[in-house]
């Protein structure tokens, strides 16, 4: 045991959003989301399903608190679904006030349970009527108007209750997933015929301008308008992974380690704190990444209150020679598993791109911390899936040790962050409470401390890292 500590009123909890777990797709109102449509497009989820029932957890609100106390959380950081809140979306839309009352029930039933809400904004289920409408979150002037007032509603209804708010989920998943690889809704996959120089990949550099003036617009209204009365904070949660180099002796590796950084979390974490895209991405994408009216970056310079940090893995990184592909999006550099010498970079899991390393949790904190000037952190996701969990018996399942460890290197990596680094961090949220929709992967891939028994009635059974969790901060976290 390490003497590293965090500080005495840390916030640890759960996290989820609110398509992976809720269901009801149609219920009390509510309609449509990009996911939704989506998921409809034969061969777009690994297992053909989607979030229709999802865990159900929009009935099963009690369940979900109950296995939160259970576990000791002290806070749980949740989506709203915008869709259920003003199911067609837009600022003229009617406001749904039996999807308002939903929330509103389950923060007052969270608060009672001595758990403190986190919500995010937007996890990524836009309401298909403004994708259809006007093409979504590609028109800046329709998108950020929407949804600032959708911020607006939701800041009016919670604000007196709820603390802490996230914008965007990870931005870069958005407009990447959705706009270049087309892996994620809306599946687009880029549109020649909208840029500048008649190239493909625009897309998604309008689609994270967009995000970042409506994530500006939205603190924006909560500072003028909500914040002195309910003294919240407001940010934005961005993702990112930790960069070893391949070959350490090769400086090109090196710098190219930076580069990935810069692609991946600074595109938005630049704009947050400095007004700007990062200079790698100007010097590679040229004039196809929008520019900054004055207005835009006094939005979205200095909009944060804490940074929002979803973190899971690292990789190595080798440079390449060649000239960017035009849908390169990644810096113009291979992200792989193995170093120059065949060290793999942690194990494997279920999910292809996770490989646990958590010194480099520690290592990015660190370093982001350094680049904006230390601000304050909560970490807003992190955890695993587990190499063939879903094919295991039940019994294997609940005894999740690769988990328990996971979350043993990465939160003592965090306490070193904190205790050794001076890292202002004051939360942390684990990626997920329950097993859930994994997206584009389905149910095949399991990350909740809580297997959910899709077939069985929904049960919840939680697994051993369900209890190891609280245990592993009880050792960190100060007592006085
Ligand atoms: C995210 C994702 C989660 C995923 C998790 C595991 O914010 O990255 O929002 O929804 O389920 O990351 O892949």
């Amino acid at each position: 045991m390490s003497d590293s500590y965090l500080p005495k009123d840390f916030l640890w909890g759960f996290a989820t959003a609110s398509y992976q777990i809720e269901g009801a797709p149609h219920e009390d109102g509510r309609a449509d989301s990009i996911w939704d449509t989506f998921t409809r497009i034969p061969g777009k989820i690994a297992d053909g399903s989607s979030g229709d029932v999802a865990c159900d957890s929009y009935h099963r609100t009690d369940e979900d608190i109950a296995l939160l106390k259970q576990c000791g959380a002290k806070a749980y950081r949740f989506s709203l679904s915008w869709s259920r809140i003003i199911p067609l979306g837009g600022r003229n839309d009617p406001v749904n006030e039996k999807g308002i009352q939903h929330y509103v029930k389950f923060v007052d039933n969270l608060r009672e349970a001595g758990i403190e809400p986190m919500i995010t904004l937007f996890h990524w289920d836009l309401p298909d009527n403004l994708h259809k409408r006007y093409g979504g979150m590609l028109n800046k002037e329709e998108f950020v108007k929407d949804f600032e007032n959708y911020a607006r509603v939701c800041f009016k209804a919670f604000g007196d209750k709820v603390k802490l708010w996230i914008t965007f989920n990870e931005p870069w998943c958005s407009s990447i997933l959705g706009y270049s690889t087309g892996l994620f809704a809306p599946g687009r996959t880029s549109d020649r015929s909208k840029s500048a120089e008649g190239d493909s990949s625009t897309e998604p550099w309008i689609v994270g301008h967009s995000l970042l003036i409506a994530h500006g617009a939205a603190v924006k209204t909560y500072r003028e308008e909500f914040k002195e009365k309910d003294g919240g904070i407001i940010g934005i949660t961005l993702n990112g992974d930790w960069t070893e180099p391949w070959d350490p002796n090769d400086p090109a590796d090196v710098e190219a380690c930076t580069r990935k950084i810069e692609f991946a979390i600074c595109w938005f974490g630049d704009p947050v704190y400095f007004g700007k895209y990062p200079d790698s991405m100007r010097k590679q994408l040229g004039n196809r990444l929008p520019e900054f009216t004055p207005e835009e970056v006094a939005l979205v310079k200095g909009s944060n209150d804490f940074y929002g940090m979803n973190h899971y893995c690292a990789n190595y990184i080798k440079h390449k020679d060649t000239e960017p592909d035009v849908n390169d999006f990644v810096g113009n550099l291979e992200i792989l598993y193995h170093n120059k010498d065949g060290e793999a970079i942690g194990p494997e899991t279920q999910s292809v791109w996770l490989r646990p390393h958590p010194l480099g949790f520690r290592k990015l904190i660190k370093w982001l911390s350094d680049r904006y000037g230390g601000p304050t952190f909560y970490v807003t996701e992190n955890g695993t899936s587990l190499k063939g969990e879903n094919d295991k018996s039940l019994e294997e399942i609940l005894e999740d040790d690769f988990r328990c460890e996971y979350f043993k290197g990465y939160i003592g990596a965090l306490a070193d962050a904190h205790a050794k680094d001076g890292v202002d961090v004051r939360g942390y949220m684990a990626w997920s409470l329950l097993d859930n929709f994994e997206w584009a992967e389905g149910y095949e891939t399991r990350f909740g401390v809580t297997y959910v028994d899709y077939t069985g009635g929904q049960k919840r059974h939680p697994k051993k890292s369900a209890r190891t969790i609280g245990k592993i901060f009880d050792q960190y976290i100060k007592k006085e």
